[in-house]
């Protein structure tokens, strides 16, 4: 910061450099107008008179940046920029176009927004440049394709946020996968000619992933014509970056007998067989077409840094110039760390690209995913090649995400996730406070995925206070902006996308927060000892809930999928306080499961107390030390046989391999009652005259597995 400030005039000067950006200069003009300049016109020299002066790049703009005591763009990395505001005059310089872009985004986030000219602009002097080359989204999961306006708000949303690269690669957008070798038909090809032209002008690198995988000869020259005659038509309407993702196939035994007869079966042949055709794309199709980026890859085993025959080959045989996509150590990586990614470098034997699942719901439609990007560990982007998000099947939802995908791709060091995901939604909402608050109790309920465990971290914080005080007002509040949210939003929210993904998501969001507030409502008539309205109340929430459970997303299968929001909160709570009032009438219920663990898809806490062996809870990450799952019996009483029953078949490594069994009156002292190793299948016989109102099995250990429990039971607690 500095002391003094620029102030925007009526009438503006830009001096440009020879080289400066078009798209730069042009961002520079309109963010002089947006903030209240009536006229912003192109000069050589700075026109005196108390006019603002704007400097963008050459000479002019490294004076003024000397001169505002900020150095220049020399010596910074690619796309790094310098950008000074003070004593009447503002400059902005690239270490390249991107850079001079990038300066011109962030003038634009530092001006204000008015219609009269006037305004005040702090003094600052920046230095900034990214963590890592490439950092941006891959459209790479299943489930409907975004529409083609879609992706062009999401270009324009990219640079906003300094992203530099988008790749194409939808599941199902047939001509990638089944249909590879088939060429666009000419409406097709002139959408994707518009978004690479958008991309173009916003500095995004526009990359088509082509998948043959499916059905390709690795062999056959007939195939490799076809990939890279497809690849052509792309050329042709300006696309310069290419990628050829061969994940989800049959790599061990894949149908073409020519392949076998060269390079064998199983794993080390898949790699070589991958490695061939890749190479010959890379020699006879890039390296001809002058201008062509690195060809990028996605191997088959993309999910960990596991040494194998197959990494191997790719690590020996494919030329060193092509880009190497990695999920991370699982596909849905909860963490990623430094050590993961120098492994990765180290068994792919190629630079890596990061194919981050993150923020993609494809495999849990139920849910929204709008939690902050989350643990994977600074210092991280400095050892990749780039950082590449999966969304989710909806666009504009997915914008909280990716907004702190862009900030941790671009200053890691600097990265706070929850700091991030305030500043998302600040942004989302347009700054009017109604809108935030409403935003944020919104994305609060969805919250959770294997990358952040706590489901609405901010309405569970509120129940868990009205467990300690009993202030039902100030919990009240809570649940109205939560049951108001999806009207607020509705009428307020600028991105309509938005609204567009949510409909169910807000209506179920509306419906849960009527009932917990009859539940609220409940829990203070029985406190009042009032048992007619308490049953009145009491009346009424089975519809409610039920009506909450009713919104589904339809998915392009027209697969009708129950819809979640703040799962494991909100419903607990409901549930909770038609267990106080069962009590209050001398009935117990069934125990109520918890876990601190986040959930895997829809196998929620409470399948593990649902008297079904075939159904379980799974968590979505592998317990760590401390780590639990429990149950509430609702009433301190005599303890019986515990019993805990986890793994499943498919899956029967997946249980706490070193736990206790522990029981509690108040959940702050905890007995411990067995402790166990390596064995699925537990049962405890606790000490004459136990007693107590909670049980848990804890994690001693860290492990690798994650945890299926089918059913947890104590013998007696639910009569
Ligand atoms: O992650 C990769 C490389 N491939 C697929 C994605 O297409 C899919 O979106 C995600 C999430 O389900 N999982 C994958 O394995």
């Amino acid at each position: 910061a500095r002391p003094d400030h620029a102030t925007i005039t009526r009438s503006v000067t830009v001096v440009a450099g020879p080289k400066a950006d078009a798209a730069a200069l042009a961002l520079v003009e309109k963010s002089l107008k947006d903030a209240g300049a009536d006229r912003v016109v192109r000069g050589e020299r700075a026109p005196g008179g108390g006019q603002l002066a704007v400097y963008v790049d050459g000479a002019g703009a490294a004076r003024a940046l000397e001169g505002l005591g900020a150095r220049g763009s020399g010596g910074l990395p690619a796309e790094g920029y310098a950008l000074g505001v003070g004593a009447g005059r503002i400059a902005l310089s690239g270490k390249d176009a991107t850079g001079t872009y990038y300066a011109a985004q962030t003038l634009r986030q530092l001006l204000p927004h008015r219609d009269r000219p006037g305004a005040r602009v702090s003094g600052t002097a920046v230095r900034d440049w990214p963590a890592t080359p490439l950092r941006g989204v891959i459209e790479g999961f299943y489930g409907t394709p975004w529409s083609h306006a879609a992706r062009l708000d999401q270009l324009d949303f990219y640079a906003e946020h300094k992203m530099n690269i988008y790749v194409y690669s939808p599941k199902d957008d047939a001509y990638l996968r089944e249909k590879w070798r088939d060429p666009y038909p000419a409406d097709r090809l002139a959408q994707i000619k518009e978004l690479v032209d958008r991309a173009r002008a916003r500095h995004v690198e526009f990359t088509y992933a082509l998948s043959p995988g499916l059905s390709v000869c690795y062999s056959s020259d007939a195939d490799l014509k076809a990939l890279t005659a497809k690849f052509q038509t792309l050329w042709d309407v300006g696309v310069r970056t290419f990628a050829v993702p061969l994940d989800d196939i049959s790599y061990t035994d894949w149908n073409c007998a020519a392949d076998k007869d060269k390079f064998g079966t199983g794993g080390g042949a898949a790699g070589a067989a991958q490695a061939h055709l890749l190479n010959r794309v890379n020699r006879e199709f890039i390296a001809g077409h002058p201008g062509a980026e690195p060809l990028q890859m996605v191997p088959t085993e993309y999910y960990d840094v596991r040494p194998s025959p197959y990494k191997k080959a790719l690590a020996t045989q494919l030329d060193k110039n092509v880009l190497v996509e990695w999920t991370g150590v699982g596909v849905i990586a909860p963490t990623m760390t430094v050590a993961q990614a120098e492994r990765a470098r180290e068994v792919f034997g190629h630079p890596i690209l990061t194919w981050d699942n993150y923020p993609v719901n494809d495999y849990v439609t139920s849910r929204l995913l709008l939690g902050p990007f989350n643990g994977r560990e600074p210092g991280l982007p400095g050892r990749l090649a780039g950082i590449t998000a999966n969304p989710m099947i909806q666009p504009a939802a997915s914008k909280i995400a990716l907004y702190t995908v862009a900030d941790y791709a671009w200053n890691d060091r600097a990265y706070d996730a929850r700091a991030s995901w305030g500043a998302a939604i600040e942004e989302l909402a347009g700054g009017d406070a109604r809108t935030v608050r409403a935003l944020r109790a919104f994305a609060d309920t969805g919250y959770s995925s294997s990358l952040n465990p706590r489901q609405a971290p901010e309405l569970a914080a509120a129940i868990a206070q009205f467990g300690e005080d009993g202030d039902a007002s100030r919990l009240d509040a809570v649940l109205r902006t939560l049951q108001e949210s999806p009207g607020v939003l509705r009428d307020r929210l600028a991105d309509r996308g938005f609204i567009e993904d949510s409909e169910p998501w807000l209506d179920a969001t509306h419906a849960w927060g009527e009932a917990a507030r009859t539940a609220l409502r409940l829990l203070e008539a029985i406190n009042a000892g009032d048992d007619a309205r308490a049953w009145q109340l009491r009346e009424r929430l089975p519809e409610l809930v039920r009506t909450a459970k009713s919104f589904v997303y339809v998915d392009m299968a027209g697969k009708r999928v129950p819809v979640l929001v703040a799962d494991g909160v909100v419903d607990a709570f409901v549930e909770d306080a038609i267990g106080a009032h069962d009590a209050s009438l001398g009935v117990i219920g069934r125990p109520k499961a918890s876990t601190d663990l986040a959930v895997y898809q829809d196998n929620a806490v409470s399948r593990m107390t649902d008297g079904d062996d075939g159904t379980y809870f799974w968590s979505a990450a592998a317990p760590k030390a401390g780590s639990s799952v429990g149950l509430d019996l609702h009433v301190e009483r005599p303890l019986g046989t515990v019993t805990l029953a986890m793994g499943k078949s498919g899956s029967p490594d997946d249980y706490l391999r070193h736990g206790v069994l522990e029981y509690s009156s108040d959940r702050k002292t905890w007995t411990r009652l067995a402790a166990f190793d390596g064995t699925a299948e537990v049962t405890a016989e606790p000490p004459a005259g136990a007693k107590a109102r909670y049980v848990r099995a804890r994690a001693v250990r860290a492990q690798e597995n994650w945890l299926v429990v089918r059913e947890f039971t104590v013998a007696g607690a639910d009569a």
